[in-house]
């Protein structure tokens, strides 16, 4: 085995350890995705701030199976709308099923996606299906679960921040490794515009479940 290194912690008292996690839980609470965005701009230091966050989140063999790339380029904002627009418009009109569509109806989408322009930055997450070695693939592991808590270290540290974000899957995303011009080994994951809500913004009248409906202790 190799050396460990040592590690300092800080200790927190009981008390303040149930203040902090209510206060973490209001906080979190709050988070909403909004759909649409004011055009006003992010300062692009606390966005990589945000995904240097992400970038902490555990992994397979420490293996980091994930790549961020954040874009303002107005060009490229409009390509990846109109092609996630092709795509939805195919899911709303044949791919998804009525059981999904009546599921969606409270939220007010369609497959017109103006957000992915107005928003000043997209960030796309790829994951990492393997990396590419000096002469051949290598392994990464767990890769969906790596990237998904990193993607919810990003959403938290967005959040945290006082910026606003929607996680968006237009379905198949192909689109975004072409247009970024992403290698092989990386596929996208999760869309996500983000910036400040529109003026006026309204959001749906979701209800979050209740503790005992989520949680079963065993002590
Ligand atoms: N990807 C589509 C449809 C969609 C699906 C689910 I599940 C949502 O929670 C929301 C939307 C779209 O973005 O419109």
């Amino acid at each position: 085995m190799e050396e460990f290194i040592s590690y300092t912690w800080t200790k927190v008292s009981h008390e303040e350890q149930i203040d902090k996690s209510k206060s973490i839980f209001d906080e979190m609470n709050k988070r909403r995705s909004i759909r649409e965005f004011s055009d006003e701009p992010v300062p692009v230091e606390a966005l990589i701030n945000a995904i240097k966050t992400a970038s902490t989140a555990p992994s397979g063999a420490n293996k980091q199976p994930w790549v961020f790339c954040l874009i303002s380029n107005p060009d490229l904002k409009r390509e990846i709308r109109l092609a996630a627009e092709q795509e939805e418009k195919l899911n709303y009109s044949e791919r998804m099923s009525e059981r999904w569509l009546e599921d969606l109806k409270k939220f007010g989408t369609n497959w017109e996606k103006p957000f992915l322009e107005k928003a000043p930055y997209l960030i796309v997450v790829f994951k990492k299906a393997y990396d590419i070695g000096e002469k051949d693939k290598a392994q990464n592991y767990y890769v969906n679960e790596s990237v998904g808590i990193a993607t919810g270290f990003l959403l938290m540290a967005l959040h945290k921040t006082g910026i606003y974000a929607l996680t968006h899957t237009p379905s198949p995303m192909g689109f975004l490794t072409k247009i970024l011009n992403r290698p092989d080994n990386e596929r996208p994951f999760l869309l996500i515009p983000v910036g400040y809500p529109a003026d006026g913004l309204k959001v749906p009248d979701i209800r979050r479940k209740e503790v005992n409906e989520i949680l079963v202790e065993y002590h």
